[in-house]
């Protein structure tokens, strides 16, 4: 997808580019215009030309010039960056919701109907209006392309909307640095056709449909994918933030359970309790606490599909 020239990618664009370059604008003629004046004085008042000092009792004309100059930019610089601020503040009353789920480290996005994706999906020429829910830690959702970001705080209600202008697929990233894999807290925007994204709203086989093929656990493995459990997890026994897929399924661990290391074996309840109760149980070795249930959101039938992926990766 090609994006179409001349179009802004939303609806915040042009206001925000405005208060953008008018503050860089403003910036440099002042930066340009002290460092020549400075230059200028360094050689005008040059000690070998000017060997005694003068004493200068002020000049009001000049006094106001540079109090009245600065405070009518500056209040220019706030009703740039007000004007275009606040349409942000209501979404307008026709437009669609999407709930966006932040955890760490990865978004998740619900839809009217049930769907969920890994990636914010949404017609072209249409209003958006992002619930944002943060369910750990304090993330921040921006799309620059968009000109839009905003806090993600746990507890706290809060949302952002926008009109997505032009088809295309933007970046989406967490701007809050919420822990160790917080830079790989991305995703992306695709804004589709009305006809393309009807399509796609209604497809309601959604985890299924990032299946890679049709090898053994294959859906597992999108689901996987799809939930954002490979931020910390791996499939290739290297240790991230928790412990890898690779023979996992089968095997004896050793868990912290109220404070007490229990050997424990990983079969399918073990697995369902990670999933849906992850603190209860903790690999030892591992951070407490950063897994946050998963109940609502992968269903039982997911983990029976996760649990076929755990299984294919054990090496005979
Ligand atoms: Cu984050």
């Amino acid at each position: 997808m090609q994006p179409t020239p001349g179009i802004d990618a939303s609806n915040y664009v042009s206001s925000f580019n405005l208060a953008f370059y008018f503050i860089v604008a403003v910036s440099l003629l002042f930066m340009i215009g002290l460092t020549v004046l400075m230059l200028y004085f360094v050689f005008k008042y040059n000690r070998k030309k000017n060997a005694r000092a003068v004493q200068i009792d002020g000049d009001l004309r000049l006094e106001i010039l540079w109090t009245v100059v600065p405070t009518l930019l500056a209040l220019l610089m706030f009703y740039f960056g007000w004007s275009g601020w606040k349409p942000m503040t209501k979404a307008p009353d026709d437009a669609m919701v999407v709930t966006s789920v932040a955890r760490m480290w990865s978004f998740s996005f619900a839809y009217e109907n049930g769907k969920t994706s890994q990636d914010l999906v949404v017609p072209v020429n249409k209003p958006v209006k992002i619930n944002l829910v943060a369910l750990d830690v304090i993330h921040s959702l921006f799309i620059p392309e968009f000109r839009i970001k905003s806090d993600m705080v746990p507890g706290r209600e809060t949302m952002m909307w926008f009109l997505p202008q032009r088809e295309g697929q933007y970046d989406l990233y967490c701007a809050e640095y919420c822990g160790l894999q917080h830079s790989y807290m991305s995703s992306t925007v695709k804004v589709l056709s009305e006809e393309d994204y009807l399509a796609w709203y209604t497809d309601t086989t959604a985890v299924t449909t990032v299946a890679e093929g049709s090898a053994p656990g294959s859906e597992g493995f999108a689901i996987l994918k799809a939930r954002g459990c490979n931020a910390c997890h791996t499939s290739d026994g290297s240790k991230l933030i928790g412990p890898s897929y690779l023979n996992l399924f089968g095997e004896q661990q050793i868990v912290i359970r109220d404070g007490k290391e229990v050997p424990v074996m990983v079969d399918e309840e073990y697995i369902k309790k990670a999933i849906y109760d992850p603190n209860s149980e903790i690999t030892k070795g591992y951070p407490k606490g950063l897994m946050q249930s998963y109940t609502g959101i992968v269903s039982e039938e997911e983990i029976e599909k996760i649990i076929e992926y755990l299984k294919s990766l054990n090496e005979q």
